[in-house]
């Protein structure tokens, strides 16, 4: 794989995903908005990040609470207006923030005209928009009838609904709300195209492609087979990794080799602007990744999430960097939280524990090529919120019934004050419950104190900047033990992710501390750090970035 030009814009970038219904409300519904981002926008500037990607904002029905989408190029009242978009992207690029927004095209809403008008007519111009077939035994579900073939949705359930007024069933792999999109068909392709380029002409910097790996089925819609995968020895073995989707593999339904040509249509789309596909492709396999990223005509980045679904260890940690990155260096974005999954800092062992293993994980991804990405809270350290099952909004948990895999508990409003509403809103409740974050959880107190979790991470995202990033090539210093470490020019990147003191032997030459988890304060400007020989000793979950002096 060739390199990435150098003068791709996010090539050094850090990134921060908006859980726009949970970072600020401007209007005291209790509903996160547009112009509530805007206001905080300088917050992460100040933090250091180069990217936001907000979530979807459409108009939508909100079954999934926005990744059903009514209308391509509008904005939910609920969120703002089209005015407040170019608002957000206006004072974005002030700050010099990209603004990257969630496209879903997997998978439009039912509520969109063109899935009324494909419903209302098998005739319609629109029917083959989407993805309609008899059942393999006719009739209605209550009578015997059988969907086209054994697909299983991704939320539970099966992936076919029966439409009364046709008799054939139509495809959603997400909720009956969702129905798939039909790929095949030119004027889908048509369609995207121009929204694309709806907002790229409004001048947002790049889109975060939904399911970007489902979007082309196979056509003759094949049985899928029972999963045979041997067990994978750091999987974290949840309720997740449990799901009925788990259960099959999935050669037909997802991953077939048409999608890339939809990317390569695409990037001739963006290029002129310098737009950034970065795709949501949620497979574990970094080979089948790579697939996706062809330098010349795929996407620009994916999201790699298989640090998502680790049990914490050395081990894990060091595998799912590694092996990332041998298959696809330079086009991964590194995540380790996202509005669907439990938070890291819970994830990892919770409290202090978990916080550490988070800015760890951090640390680690920090220094390899392709784009580190946020969750928002996950600088402040912030561990899921349990959200009773009366209050449960995820359709995973309130209509199958598996508040388990329920995705609430990471999606509560952002904490940035210690008052009521959390400086989130003015409303007495939010749409989730606020949870019992302490004043330390908060941006206002954390923004205080400069040994922080916030502040950490902002040394952390300010110590990225000082790498030599045109150096692509990642030298792996231990092969195994508790401290994982790698050098890239002449900076080191390594961490303690154990649990007992351990050692990194420092290649010839003097050193210095770049960043240091562990420390409690910022070094004044144009302090001389002592140079570094020999051995460093790190303690348990101490991550460091060290420079040639
Ligand atoms: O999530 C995608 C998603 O759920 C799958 O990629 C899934 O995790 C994977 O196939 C499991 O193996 C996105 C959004 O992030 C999520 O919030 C939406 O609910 C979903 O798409 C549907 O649009």
């Amino acid at each position: 794989m060739t390199d990435v030009p150098a003068a791709a814009w996010w090539r050094h970038a850090v990134g921060y995903e908006v859980y726009v219904r949970s970072f600020a409300d401007s209007d005291g519904d209790g509903v996160g908005d547009l112009p509530g981002l805007r206001d905080r926008l300088d917050h992460l500037a100040w933090l250091g990040v180069d990217i936001v990607w907000i979530t979807p904002f459409y108009p939508s029905p909100m079954h999934d609470h926005g990744y059903d989408v009514a209308d391509y190029t509008g904005v939910h009242p609920e969120f703002g207006s089209l005015d407040d978009l170019d608002a957000v992207v206006a004072r974005a690029h002030e700050l010099g923030l990209r603004v990257v927004i969630d496209l879903v095209p997997n998978h439009t809403s039912s509520a969109h005209p063109w899935f009324r008008a494909a419903r209302s007519s098998p005739d319609s111009p629109y029917r083959d928009y989407y993805i309609w077939r008899d059942g393999r035994v006719p009739g209605p579900p209550e009578q015997g009838g059988e969907p086209p073939n054994n697909w299983v949705s991704v939320f539970g359930g099966r992936a076919w609904s029966y439409d009364r007024a046709s008799g054939q069933w139509w495809l959603h792999l997400f909720l009956p709300e969702q129905p798939d999109l039909n790929w095949a068909n030119p004027g889908v392709r048509d369609e995207f195209d121009r929204i694309l380029r709806f907002w790229l002409e409004r001048g947002v910097d790049g889109f975060r492609i939904d399911v970007a790996h489902a979007l082309a089925k196979h056509p003759d819609l094949p049985d899928i087979p029972e999963a045979r995968r041997p067990a994978d020895p750091h999987d974290i073995g949840d309720a997740v990794s449990q799901s009925q989707w788990e259960r099959y593999e999935h050669p037909y339904d997802i991953d077939q080799e048409e999608v890339t040509e939809i990317y390569r249509r695409w990037r001739r789309v963006v290029e002129p602007h310098g737009g950034l596909l970065l795709g949501e492709v949620y497979l574990q396999d970094p080979a089948k990744l790579a697939r996706y990223l062809n330098p010349q005509d795929g996407l620009h980045l994916s999201f790699w999430f298989k640090p998502l679904h680790i049990r914490w260890s050395p081990e894990a940690v060091h595998q799912v960097l590694r092996g990332a990155i041998d298959e696809v260096p330079d086009h991964l974005a590194w995540v380790q939280g996202s509005h669907d999954r439990s938070r890291a800092a819970t994830r990892f062992g919770g409290g202090d524990l978990g916080r550490a293993r988070s800015l760890v994980l951090a640390t680690l991804f920090m220094g390899l090529p392709g784009v580190p990405f946020l969750y928002m809270g996950e600088e402040l350290g912030l561990e899921d919120v349990e959200v009773p099952p009366e209050r449960s909004q995820d359709p995973i948990a309130v209509r199958h019934a598996a508040p388990e895999r329920a995705r609430d508990n990471c999606r509560t409003p952002l904490p940035w004050a210690p008052v009521p509403g959390l400086g989130f809103t003015t409303a007495e409740d939010a749409w989730l419950p606020f949870g019992d974050r302490a004043p330390a959880d908060t941006v206002a107190v954390q923004r205080e104190d400069p040994s922080s979790w916030l502040h950490r991470w902002r040394r952390l995202i300010e110590a990225r900047r000082s790498f030599d990033l045109t150096n692509r090539h990642i030298q792996w210093i231990l092969e195994e033990g508790d401290v994982v470490a790698y050098r890239r020019g002449h900076t080191i990147v390594a961490a303690n992710c154990g649990d007992a003191p351990g050692e990194l032997p420092l290649p010839e030459g003097d050193w210095e501390v770049g960043f240091d988890s562990a420390s409690s304060a910022a070094g004044a400007p144009g302090d001389r750090k002592p140079a570094l020989v020999g051995t460093l000793r790190l303690e348990p979950l101490r991550a460091v970035i060290l420079h040639r002096s």
